[in-house]
């Protein structure tokens, strides 16, 4: 079996780890499974070649003998189930991993998203100052409701999974901000994420390619 993975041939951000090639590399660690990575550029990305793996000519795309996948929420999924790792055996405990898979990518991360976008992409629109407050409150308002489940537990559900790799993976973009230092329990559970040896090798990994 050989995966393939893609990555930015130059991560704009210069290897803090933000791209998100590291939460595949590190789902891919932690189930201690080798691979490859090709390295595209932003052209290459846009080209056919490319828009065959990934219809929307993004990072990362996922090769395995013959299947090829895109959206990280997919290919860490495709790790945990059809490689044993990162998801309880038990049917119930295995299902709210997952959901905190999902509620990783689909309510956390988007508005993290829109903050990077204000914050980066719409900087220097007039209008900017005006909303990057209401951007910043809408993720405060998550973190609280996150924070407050997370309590004192040092993972989300029982032991650490594919739940968690994302979440953190997730809230690891919000570190330039500087609002996760706002909410200790969760800078605490994204330092036990970054902590793990499998985060260290995928981190490393990739800051050989962007900081050589
Ligand atoms: N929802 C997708 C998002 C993929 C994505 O936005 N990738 C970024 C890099 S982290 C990218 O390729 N950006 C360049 C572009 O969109 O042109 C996923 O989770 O895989």
């Amino acid at each position: 079996m050989t995966i393939t993975i893609t990555a930015f041939e130059r991560s704009p951000d210069g290897g803090k780890g933000l791209a998100r090639d590291t939460r595949v590399r590190w789902a891919l660690e932690e189930a201690g499974l080798p691979y490859d990575v090709r390295l595209v550029s932003f052209r290459a990305m846009k080209e056919p070649a490319h828009l065959a793996l990934h219809p929307f000519g993004q990072i990362p795309t996922y090769e395995e003998d013959g299947l090829v996948l895109f959206e990280t929420g997919a290919i860490v999924f495709h790790i945990a189930t059809h490689h044993g790792a990162l998801l309880p055996a038990d049917d119930h405990a295995r299902a709210r991993a997952i959901t905190w898979l999902f509620a990783a990518l689909n309510t956390v991360e988007p508005p993290i998203l829109e903050l990077v976008t204000a914050r980066i992409f719409e900087g220097d629109k007039p209008w900017s100052k005006e909303r990057i407050p209401l951007v910043e409150e809408r993720v405060r308002d998550r973190l609280k409701q996150l924070s407050a489940r997370l309590g004192d537990a040092d993972w989300l559900d029982g032991d650490f999974s594919a739940g968690d790799l994302m979440m953190v993976s997730v809230l690891l973009r919000l570190r330039p901000s500087g609002i996760l230092d706002e909410f200790p329990v969760l800078a605490a559970y994204v330092a036990r994420g970054e902590a793990r040896p499998a985060y260290q090798r995928a981190f490393a990994a990739q800051l050989a390619v962007n900081a050589p």
